[in-house]
């Protein structure tokens, strides 16, 4: 396959190259953290392990795991590693939960995540002087800006729209040729709805590049076929540099390729945290390689996955791929003993005709027992009952099914909230 690529070299090196590569960067952040922060000294102090001690990348191992809550803890910037003057940028992202998660960068930090983007754009078949619509919010997410600094920096034509006002958004991509269309999931499906709703197309639109929220196998084909274009999957947190840093999926669609020049790639079994083989299921640590003023050491992103192949692949990049995000640790659900995740809902969901892409999943508990209701919105004709059989086939246990009238279920703009707990007096939250 021909590809187009932002930085050839680097993207298609073999696999020798890259961990060699990985080895030398990994050894001079773990000196760049120990010397400059007080914060990643004393947890390698604690663990016994100093930066010397790495002889092998699998060395890794022996040095502590962080998560989002060193970040709550060290509000607003304890975790930076250079002089704070050298600080020209920071993103935030406040997650489910409300902790706050600073982002700062040095101007380097900013021009890495800007290779990491454009590799993106270029990956997905993109090429310079072609018109890129930006939707995700531009401020403290990091969507808008990132996607703007890597469509700067591949000489793309940027239309900043950011988030919201669909009509507009449609008007703005037919008047100035919008090729690539940027935004987070329930974006693109809002979308796709709003011109089967008009009757309208976007002849010219060939890419969309979507992410930010789990994305399942069933609603990509949707948004391919109801778009009529080539769906793509990126990847990327606050916590790493923000959107693009950790990568995309590639034209033969075959998995996530991660930046590993930039990134060391760990998954860990999600109670003892230590790596599983490669296959397995488990929770993605990241170590960034190459960040100045807060590079993460072993975080652990909370976001499940598993290595795919670290085999070349048929795009010619040889940088390892991980299969889509199932979903966070922390969003899985046990109803009546059986565990699950919301994205086997979205995807059981979308595999019936007539149902159309907004839902909620809703927890209850009723004498105290807990019990999941769906709601989703159908054309006429689907039943609940046909809904609670799909759900039943897919889950092994019988939530609740109800049908809603399109448009009738709420919407949020950014993210997508899917699951909610009902409160005692009958509320969702
Ligand atoms: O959501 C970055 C981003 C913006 C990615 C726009 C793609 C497009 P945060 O707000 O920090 O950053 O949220 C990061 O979102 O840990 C995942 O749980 C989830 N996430 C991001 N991309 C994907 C994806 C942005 N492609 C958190 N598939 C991550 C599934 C994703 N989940």
């Amino acid at each position: 396959m021909s590809d187009v690529y932002f930085e050839r070299e680097l993207e298609t090196m073999e696999r020798g190259r890259i961990e060699a590569l990985q080895l030398e960067r990994l050894k001079k952040i773990l000196a760049h953290a120990y010397g400059n922060n007080p914060v990643y000294r004393k947890s390698f102090d604690a663990a016994g392990v100093r930066p010397a001690d790495l002889k092998a990348l699998s060395d890794i191992a022996r040095f502590p795991t962080i998560n989002k809550t060193v970040f709550r803890d060290t509000y607003p910037m304890g975790l930076l590693c250079v002089d704070r003057k050298r600080v020209v940028e920071m993103h935030m992202s406040s997650g489910s939960t409300g902790t706050p998660v600073v982002m700062p960068y040095t101007q380097a930090d900013l021009d890495q995540w800007a290779s990491c983007m454009a590799r993106c754009y270029a990956m997905a078949g993109a090429l310079p002087s072609d018109v890129v619509q930006i939707t995700p919010s531009f401020g403290l997410f990091n969507g808008g800006f990132g996607m703007y600094h890597g469509a700067r920096r591949y000489g793309l034509f940027v239309v900043p729209t950011g988030a919201g006002n669909t009509a507009r958004q449609i008007k703005l991509a037919r008047d100035f040729g919008t090729r690539v269309f940027t935004g987070v999931v329930s974006y693109g499906i809002r979308l796709m709805e709003e011109l089967e709703a008009s009757g309208q197309a976007l002849p010219e639109l060939k890419y969309g590049i979507f992410g930010a929220e789990a994305f399942s196998d069933a609603m990509k084909k949707r948004l391919t076929e109801g778009l009529g274009i080539e769906v793509f999957d990126i990847y990327g947190m606050t916590e790493t540099g923000g959107v693009g840093t950790l990568g995309q999926d590639c034209r033969a669609h075959d998995g996530i390729h991660v930046w590993e020049d930039h990134y060391l790639v760990e998954i860990l079994d999600r109670d003892t945290h230590e790596p599983v083989r490669d296959g397995e299921i488990g929770e993605l640590a990241i170590t960034a390689l190459t960040r100045e003023a807060l590079p993460v050491i072993r975080f652990r992103t909370g976001d499940l996955s598993k290595i795919l192949s670290r085999e070349p692949c048929s795009c010619g990049r040889t940088h390892l791929r991980l299969a889509p995000i199932m979903g966070r640790v922390d969003d899985m659900l046990i109803v009546k003993g059986v565990n699950f995740f919301p994205s086997q809902v979205e995807q059981a969901l979308m595999s019936i005709p007539g149902v159309l892409n907004n839902y909620q999943i809703i927890i209850e508990e009723e004498n105290g027992v807990t019990d999941v209701r769906v709601n989703v919105e159908a054309e006429s004709g689907v039943t609940g009952f046909a809904v609670e059989k799909v759900l039943k086939e897919a889950l092994g246990f019988s939530p609740k099914g109800d049908v809603f009238a399109p448009g009738a279920l709420p919407r949020q703009e950014g993210k997508a909230k899917r699951v909610f707990r009902r409160l005692a007096d009958g509320t969702l939250a």
